[in-house]
């Protein structure tokens, strides 16, 4: 029951519901602290598990959501990674179970177009085993970015 849920996924359960988006949020049996830890979860295909990674851009932080599949082109966009301090600091939440919402910072979303050609996708809800399933247009939508190639 969400009454039950650790403050980090109470947390993004909050803001999904701020947000409109119906999700539930489900505790994995094992650790989820992977994209290819979620996959095996929840019975997914890697692709479409979302990971939420936070970079920078000349300084400033971005947020992105890039299929399980894919690997970030860094050096064609201009990013670097921010280490796991910043990470936290920005967002409020620990490597492993960033979520795609409810940062304590909002940054600027970067999503990428291959989380599209799937029906349904599982994010990180806080923790490294909490995830929640939600379509992707839904999740494009809330972000208000406009999808890309990110790999
Ligand atoms: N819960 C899973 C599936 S949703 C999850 O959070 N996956 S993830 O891909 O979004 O988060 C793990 C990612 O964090 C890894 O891809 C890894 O690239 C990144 N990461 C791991 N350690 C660090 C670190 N020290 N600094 C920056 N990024 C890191």
């Amino acid at each position: 029951m969400s009454a039950e849920l650790p403050t980090s996924a109470a947390r993004v359960r909050d803001a999904l519901g701020e947000l409109g988006i119906e999700a539930t949020i489900v505790e994995t049996g094992g650790s989820a602290r992977t994209a290819e830890e979620a996959a095996a979860a929840v019975g997914a295909g890697v692709g479409a598990i979302v990971k939420s990674l936070v970079f920078t851009r000349n300084g400033e932080p971005e947020l992105l959501l890039v299929s399980g599949s894919n690997r970030v082109d860094a050096k064609r966009l201009g990013l670097e990674r921010a280490d796991a301090d910043r990470v936290r600091e920005l967002t409020g939440f620990a490597i492993g179970g960033i979520p795609p919402v409810g940062h304590l910072t909002p940054l600027p979303v970067r999503f990428d177009e291959d989380l599209l050609h799937h029906a349904i996708v599982w994010a990180a809800a806080g923790t490294p085993r909490h995830v929640f399933a939600v379509a992707p247009n839904e999740l494009l939508r809330v972000t208000g970015a406009t999808p890309e190639r990110l790999a």
